[in-house]
């Protein structure tokens, strides 16, 4: 019997992959490093400054650049990202999230977001959803991103459960190898990636009945 729900936010409640493609690409343009859509792929659920490195790894310049100067580049790109989240509104959120997240609260279900987003409870403010969280796990927090488990297993702390007895959601690889990392129960929701590792695979979360879910 399943006691709490733990959520990531990009790609799981919204989808502001887009938005972060188009601030990234725009400051990798800027350093003369061309990324398109399938290497933005592998920037989901990686922190900011992770998927800074990744994109100078990726156009060769990961040793022209200094710790401060990075820290700059990052800057740049949040406050581009920040900029493109103003419209966001309710009309975001994904399909089904509003009933699924109702219906947990009907159970009195506990549900946390463990998002790599420093940018999360602004976005969830936007989307009009904030409150219907129990928690949000201060990313600035953690020693390691996903896929280390640390996330997973600090979001069932913050509403006093161990990760087993938990529910996660997540549409990257890396967040599902966190999530099975901690022996926590993995919903992979499929949006681009195809997620293997995942205990049950849906596209959106209206498939899902909470009841059937915590029995799992
Ligand atoms: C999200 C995105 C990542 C992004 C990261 C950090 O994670 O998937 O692409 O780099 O957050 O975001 P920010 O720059 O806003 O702190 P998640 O874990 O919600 O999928
Ligand atoms: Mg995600």
């Amino acid at each position: 019997m399943k006691k709490g729900f733990i959520f990531d936010l990009d790609g799981v409640i919204t989808d502001t992959a887009n938005l972060h493609y188009i601030a990234w690409k725009d400051l990798a343009t800027m350093m003369d490093i061309e990324i398109d859509l399938a290497f933005n792929e592998r920037l989901k659920g990686i922190s900011r400054m992770d998927s800074l490195e990744r994109i100078l790894v990726y156009g060769g310049k990961e040793n022209d650049f200094s710790l401060a100067q990075k820290e700059t580049l990052a800057e740049e790109k949040n406050k581009h990202y920040v900029e493109l989240l103003q419209d966001l509104t309710p009309k975001d959120l994904l399909p089904g999230v509003t009933e699924f997240l109702s219906a947990a609260r009907d159970y009195q279900i506990p549900c946390v977001v463990a998002s790599a987003s420093k940018n999360a409870p602004f976005i969830l403010q936007k989307l009009e959803v904030f409150n219907m969280f129990d928690a949000i796990v201060d990313p600035s927090t953690l020693k390691k991103g996903k896929p280390d488990p640390e996330i997973f297993i600090r979001a069932a702390e913050a509403i006093n459960l161990s990760p087993k007895e938990a529910v996660g959601f997540e549409d990257a690889r890396a967040g599902i190898e966190g999530i099975k990392a901690c022996g926590m129960f993995a919903v992979g929701v499929e949006t681009t990636e195809s997620l293997e590792q995942a205990d049950l695979r849906i596209k959106k979360l209206n498939e899902l009945s909470v009841g059937d879910l915590l029995q799992k």
